[in-house]
């Protein structure tokens, strides 16, 4: 036990060679300066999304600006934005673990504003930072280019490069190489700035972004295999008459299978590998069970007039009730949970 102790202690005061290491960057090549500025269709991941829709960079060269990605809503990435591709894949990116495929976004100079054609409700990345650039601030807008008022933000503060001490491996290279997420949502959003983060020294992939999100996430889980805490995103109608309530789990393992929990009590609890944030009086939609397939996500389409329950066998949500939810999924030889997301109905 002492020899483990002093071992720890040795291994935490080699500060200068991390320190050193640290500078390495996300791209061992410094990106030209005259670039052309894209417009690019089919670039968007949207199969079983629903109202969400997952942009995951794939396609975009290394250094390429990512430009304007067209869609339902259209996403406008400032000129600073460019793509960086694995150097495990041909490129010169000094990442690994990404969350699909081996292409990621990364910024050059400053951070530039990304702007939505559509008021958006929700907006999460998938992020990679070394220590120079933690914490970093996402903000939500409610007018273009980060203008208007503040609609939300989230603090993303997970130290993701292992020449600084993050506990990940390459893939087989990257020091760049624990990702994580951070998501704002609020009615409106026309734009999200990043704040905080240090040129070349911070990256995302997914982005993952819906329009008419409800509800509030209200329990965290723990990260599944793919490194990340997967998200449960609620969108349609709080109405209860309106029976027009859509779960979107995204972020899961690839080809899971996991079906919806529901209640109304909120607990916190570990359960397998992540944390159970509904019951302890579950309803299960086994009925409703889906595969999270390539895209790692999973939507449940709920009857608000037959809610599964264990007694009654189901019930109809009345206005004035909150309801807690939460996606069980298998991953791997274990299982694990979403956040979880509660829904006032009116
Ligand atoms: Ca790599
Ligand atoms: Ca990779
Ligand atoms: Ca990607």
């Amino acid at each position: 036990m002492r020899t483990q102790l002093l071992a720890a202690g040795i291994f935490c005061i080699i500060p200068s060679a991390v320190l050193a290491q640290s500078t390495i960057g996300l791209s061992s090549v410094t990106p030209p300066t005259q670039q052309s500025y894209p417009v690019r269709t089919g670039m968007q991941q949207s199969s079983g999304l629903g109202d969400c829709t997952l942009i995951d960079f794939e396609g975009i060269a290394n250094f390429d600006p990512v430009g304007v990605i067209t869609g339902p809503v259209d996403v406008t990435f400032g000129a600073s934005w460019l793509g960086l591709i694995d150097s495990d894949a041909g490129g010169t990116g000094n990442f690994a673990n990404e969350p699909t495929g081996d292409t990621v976004t990364f910024f050059s100079g400053s951070l530039d504003p990304i702007d939505f054609s559509q008021p958006v409700s929700f907006v999460e990345v998938s992020y990679v930072a070394s220590a120079v650039s933690l914490p970093v601030t996402l903000t939500a807008w409610s007018g273009p280019s980060g203008t208007g008022s503040v609609i939300a933000t989230a603090l993303g503060n997970t130290l993701g490069n292992s020449n600084d001490g993050a506990a990940c491996s390459g893939d087989p290279n990257g020091a760049f190489c624990l990702f994580d997420t951070m998501g704002v949502s609020g009615d409106g959003i026309l734009s999200v700035t990043l704040s905080g983060a240090v040129a070349d020294q911070f990256a995302f992939d997914n982005m993952t972004f819906c329009v008419d999100s409800v509800g509030t996430n209200f329990c965290e889980s723990l990260p599944n295999s793919t490194g990340i805490v997967s998200n449960l995103v609620a969108s349609g109608s709080t109405l209860a008459a309106d029976n027009d309530l859509t779960l979107q789990a995204i972020n899961l393992p690839q080809n899971a299978t996991g079906y919806l929990l529901n209640s109304r009590s909120a607990i916190n609890f570990p359960l397998a590998d992540g944390i159970l944030c509904v019951g302890p009086d579950w309803g299960r939609h086994i009925a409703q069970a889906g595969n999270s397939g390539g895209t790692g996500s999973i939507t449940t389409v709920v009857d608000l007039m037959n809610l599964p329950r264990p007694m009654p066998n189901s019930v109809m949500v009345m206005a004035g009730e909150t309801w807690y939810f939460q996606l069980w999924h298998r991953d791997g030889a274990s299982s694990n949970l979403t956040n979880g997301v509660s829904v006032t109905f009116d």
